[in-house]
């Protein structure tokens, strides 16, 4: 196979049996394949054609998939390729992804004409996935040195590398010229980087870790690199993470958890004045995402957390639904059940992590699971 190949799908339609939902599985069993990060662009604005994941040929690559046509169009290979991390622009023309931890390499939709948008200098090593601004004009990215990098290919190895505290630095990367512009580097594991929805001049990121011994997660930071804040004051025992910006820029909201509770708090904070709210008491989700404007959050029920320190403390019982909150009534309820292992699989520690969101009119619901056997890419009618 090579670039522009395309694969037959057959979607496979089943009805969940507490809830009723039709459940579509888009891809076959048998293959490897997941949706990208669950802030991520996927979708084109119609709807119609969804970026994924899949080892249709030899490698696991980016490929297009037709939701009218059940087909899959490869935009991608070889080896190398950050499968989580890839986005389609804002005027849906290209995919942008990075290959090798190296190169950051633009995808013509239409042609699969690849151009190098930038390249990690020599001594770093490109990490994690790296998020556009509004316009897909720049990007902000997190390096780490060369020295300090390690291959995460378990959990343990995510505690370890916590403790190593890597140099990384935070970059804004022009998409126009490939410049450079470093705005915060520390002695501390950085990731999650992300632009403000309509506001490049906030930038938020993490430090990352084992999330109940990350003293305060999230963070914001002018663009200039000035005015570095925290989002939000942690208690001692309260561990938050999988924040994203609601689309609109409105608010940032994350999932707070603590020992020896089953349930979970989605909060917010208003992106500007950082004024915290408890948005839903909820079952124990790990990844949420919200619609456009805040109303509507999707989350994946799941299980004992595997990135903290204290399992024990944080054992609680596994949950394999999908969950639709509705915030403007508080009404939560399950949507269908993923049940997905949430297994490491050759080393991949995301790729049996549901990562829901929705489908641009909100209809439906984006996830992945390997219930049959596999991981696949399913969605969820509401
Ligand atoms: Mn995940």
């Amino acid at each position: 196979m090579s670039l522009g190949q395309i694969t037959p799908l057959a979607f496979q339609r089943t009805v969940d049996a507490s809830t009723g939902t039709i459940v579509t599985q888009l891809t076959p069993n048998g293959s490897v394949c997941h949706r990208n990060y669950f802030y991520q662009k996927c979708f084109t604005e119609d709807g119609n054609k969804l970026l994924i994941s899949a080892n249709f040929d030899t490698n696991r690559n980016y490929h297009l998939l037709d939701l009218q046509n059940e087909s899959a169009i490869q935009l991608t290979e070889g080896k190398g390729d950050n499968v989580f991390g890839g986005f389609l622009t804002t005027q849906d023309d290209a995919l942008i992804f990075v290959k090798n931890n190296k190169q950051l390499i633009r995808v013509d939709l239409k042609t699969q004409e690849h151009n190098v948008l930038y390249e990690v200098a020599n001594g770093w090593v490109g990490y994690g996935t790296w998020v556009p601004n509004s316009d897909c004009t720049k990007v902000v990215a997190i390096e780490i040195k060369d020295t300090d990098y390690m291959s995460l290919d378990s959990w343990e190895k995510f505690a370890q590398f916590y403790h190593q505290k890597p140099r990384c630095r935070l970059i804004s990367i022009d998409l126009n010229t490939g410049q450079r512009t470093t705005i915060f580097e520390e002695n501390i594991w950085l990731g999650h980087p992300l632009y403000r929805p309509n506001d490049d001049n906030t930038i938020a990121f993490c430090h990352e870790g084992p999330h109940d011994l990350v003293a305060t997660r999230m963070w914001m930071i002018d663009e200039s690199g000035d005015n570095m804040r925290k989002v939000h004051e942690q208690d001692d025992d309260e561990s938050c993470t999988h924040e994203f910006f609601v689309p609109d820029g409105s608010k940032m909201m994350f999932v707070s958890y603590r020992p020896h509770m089953d349930k979970r708090q989605l909060c917010s904070v208003d992106a500007q004045t950082l004024a915290f709210k408890v948005e839903a008491e909820m079952p124990a989700c790990s990844h949420l995402m919200s619609n456009h404007d805040g109303s509507l959050v999707v989350g994946d029920g799941s299980g004992t957390p595997v990135d903290v320190s204290d399992h024990d403390g944080h054992t609680i019982q596994n949950d394999p639904n999908l969950y639709l909150l509705n915030l403007n009534t508080g009404d939560i309820r399950a949507i269908a059940e993923h049940n997905t292992s949430w297994t490491v699989l050759n080393g991949d520690r995301q790729i049996n992590h549901p990562h829901p969101s929705f489908t641009p009119d909100n209809k439906s619901v984006l996830y992945s699971s390997d219930v049959n056997g596999s991981p696949a890419v399913y969605l969820a009618s509401l």
